[in-house]
């Protein structure tokens, strides 16, 4: 059908293919990034044998042992681009008071005016790959749909795992439908003849969003939340947009599915800071002594919620596979991850065994006293051995390792992941990471301490990521990089939501904080997490039944007495439940210091339910 020109290359969109305004966007960044063929992808398995065929000729990826890790491929970034640049990330609203103060922000015009010359030719001898995608089941009521042009078939590869990607989104797209541009390059043109490298990428990165045009633009970057531009910057930042301004949600939330041994089914949406856990707690195997329970996985990482007529929240997993971290995971930390990756996966900067398969720290915890590999091929392609590591700290694999995998591979994975009408969520779950204050688990008595208890939440930086212990990161919902807007609306939004359901006579879901983290006089971390957190979960499904263990009452909610948690099959001493849940008068006086320099920084807008609940807890506290 429709084939514009431009010097030469046609953009000879598929038939069918019938937006004209895709086709119109595509000859314009065409026009502008000057690929050398444009390939509009359709999603199927030849297309996806055949790019990483491509790029195991190309030096990218290497095809793991067949035998051992079957249709499995290894890539190994350039060292300078192992993760997401908060620092290059902006939200480009026309107000600078709209992108608030935890965002990076630039006028739109002038982002522009920045990003002109630097996507001009940006894509010279390479190919644009047009990538349509879907976040959410195809033709879901809540899913979104998203055009991705890029340079990189490692993209195309990724999204075609991490997305409903190919020819189906046409289909749902029509004539005259509506999808998020998202537009990624790797800022490396290539001149005639010149060579390629296998990770090609720019010191330069910008990783931009117009929050009023819901458009992306990114350079530079080949790498995860930077460049599969459906994860984060679409689901969460623009996606947060599109639900301030339709009454919805969008989350860093996984989603999971929780069965008693009645057969009654419950939904959990849970927000953690990155890095703690998620993929862990949405893969959840309860432990002995929950026999009869069943934890099933909806989603790892992002939720979109949207509010229905009878006053329930439904919930979908707007991605179709997770992108996690390999580092840590085992068969104690996460069987069902563990088996999720037997096949059919991309692993990013993990370490090549002699034997052609794949290891990374912490792979083998599960079974103390194995030896170390004796030589690995780390992910700088570097030899390793145990030596060098003793001698000179260099992991095998870079802490921000990934493997990118289909759900479908996941053994726990719910029956109504897919399901177009999302599922109805019960209870929200905000975690943060803290060695002391917050205890292990508490239940809001209300939706405003619900949406303060988030809104207040903490992460506590480790030494390596911030060349000193124990700072805390304010991480709001868990989305303090992940916002598409200013901070303090966003908090008005939860709270207008809460109160509009509750005008309605729903139900409102339940609130909790937990805190997997604390630590004792020793250092050392205090509650065993991993499946053992089943235990905090039935309680809190236990609440939602309205099986009422009494709990106690506190500052900031309710929290369980040592006796009201099932202790079956784990040795874990009252003594160690108050290091986990008491309550320390001095230390939480600073703590609300604290909350008092985040509302200060957030006062723009801030909703004065906060600064109310603050001095309702500041009350309690001195009572
Ligand atoms: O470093 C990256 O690009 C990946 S970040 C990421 C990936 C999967 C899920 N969550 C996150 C995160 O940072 O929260
Ligand atoms: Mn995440």
């Amino acid at each position: 059908m429709n084939a514009p020109t431009m010097k030469g290359l046609t953009i000879q969109a598929p038939s069918y293919v019938k937006n004209a305004k895709l086709i119109a966007w595509v000859a314009d960044m065409a026009a502008l990034c000057k690929p050398e063929a444009i390939h509009w992808c359709d999603g199927s398995k030849e297309e996806y044998d055949r790019l990483c065929q491509q790029l195991v000729d190309t030096g990218t990826f290497r095809k793991l042992d067949p035998a051992k890790r079957p249709n499995s491929f290894l890539a190994l970034s350039d060292p300078s681009d192992v993760a997401r640049v908060e620092d290059r990330t902006y939200i480009c609203s026309e107000q600078k008071e709209n992108a608030g103060p935890t965002n990076n922000w630039m006028a739109p015009a002038e982002m522009r005016a920045t990003l002109q010359p630097l996507f001009d030719g940006c894509m010279k001898g390479r190919t644009m790959y047009v990538v349509p995608f879907s976040m959410g089941p195809l033709g879901s009521p809540i899913a979104h749909i998203g055009i991705e042009l890029s340079d990189s078939p490692y993209v195309a590869v990724n999204m075609r795992i991490m997305t409903r990607m190919g020819k189906a989104v046409y289909d749902v797209l029509g004539a005259d439908g509506d999808f998020v541009p998202c537009v990624h390059t790797v800022g490396a043109p290539l001149e005639p003849g010149q060579k390629d490298v296998s990770w090609p990428c720019n010191k330069t990165k910008y990783i931009v969003h117009y929050p009023e045009t819901r458009e992306i633009w990114s350079y530079g970057s080949g790498y995860g939340g930077n460049a599969l531009l459906g994860k984060k910057c679409f689901a969460l930042r623009i996606a947060s947009n599109m639900g301030r301004d339709e009454g919805w949600l969008a989350e860093h939330m996984l989603i999971l599915g929780v069965t008693n041994p009645e057969g009654k089914k419950y939904h959990v949406a849970a927000a953690f800071p990155s890095a703690c856990g998620k993929t862990n707690f949405s893969m959840l195997v309860p432990p002995a002594g929950f026999e009869g329970w069943k934890v099933t996985t909806i989603g790892d990482d992002i939720a979109w919620i949207k509010p229905q007529a009878d006053g329930t929240l439904r919930a979908i997993n707007p991605e179709a596979g997770y992108f996690g971290v390999a580092p840590g995971t085992n068969m104690l930390t996460n069987p069902n991850c563990m088996r999720s990756l037997d096949q059919g996966v991309i692993f990013t900067n993990v370490a090549l065994t002699d034997d052609g398969d794949v290891w990374w720290e912490g792979m083998e915890q599960d079974a103390p006293g194995k030896a170390l590999p004796a030589h690995l091929i780390d992910w700088q392609g570097k030899d390793w051995t145990p030596q060098i590591a003793k001698e000179t700290g260099a992991k095998a694999a870079h802490p921000n390792a990934r493997f990118t995998v289909a759900a479908t591979n996941n053994p726990a994975l719910d029956e109504a992941w897919d399901d177009p009408k999302g599922v109805t969520i019960d209870a929200f779950i905000f975690g943060g990471r803290r060695s002391n204050t917050v205890p292990l688990v508490t239940e809001a008595r209300n939706w405003v301490e619900g949406v303060y208890m988030a809104a207040t939440m903490g992460s506590e930086t480790t030494a390596a990521a911030a060349g000193q212990q124990g700072v805390v990161r304010r991480d709001p919902f868990a989305m303090l990089p992940f916002m598409g807007y200013n901070m303090s609306d966003y908090f008005q939004h939860w709270l207008d939501l809460g109160m509009k359901l509750e005008a309605s006579g729903a139900k409102l879901p339940k609130i909790y904080t937990t805190n997997w983290f604390r630590k004792g006089a020793d250092g050392k971390f205090v509650w065993p997490g991993y499946g053992e957190n089943m235990r905090v979960l039935k309680w809190m499904i236990d609440r939602v039944e309205g099986n009422k263990t009494e709990g106690v009452e506190h500052i900031t909610g309710i929290s369980p007495r040592y006796e009201d948690l099932n202790w079956t099959g784990l040795n874990f001493s009252a003594e160690q439940f108050a290091t986990v849940t008491s309550i320390d008068k001095a230390a939480w006086q600073a703590e609300l210091k604290l909350h008092a320099e985040l509302f200060k920084q957030l006062e723009h807008h801030l909703p004065k339910e906060l600064p109310e609940t603050k001095a309702a807890i500041e009350q309690r506290l001195a009572a």
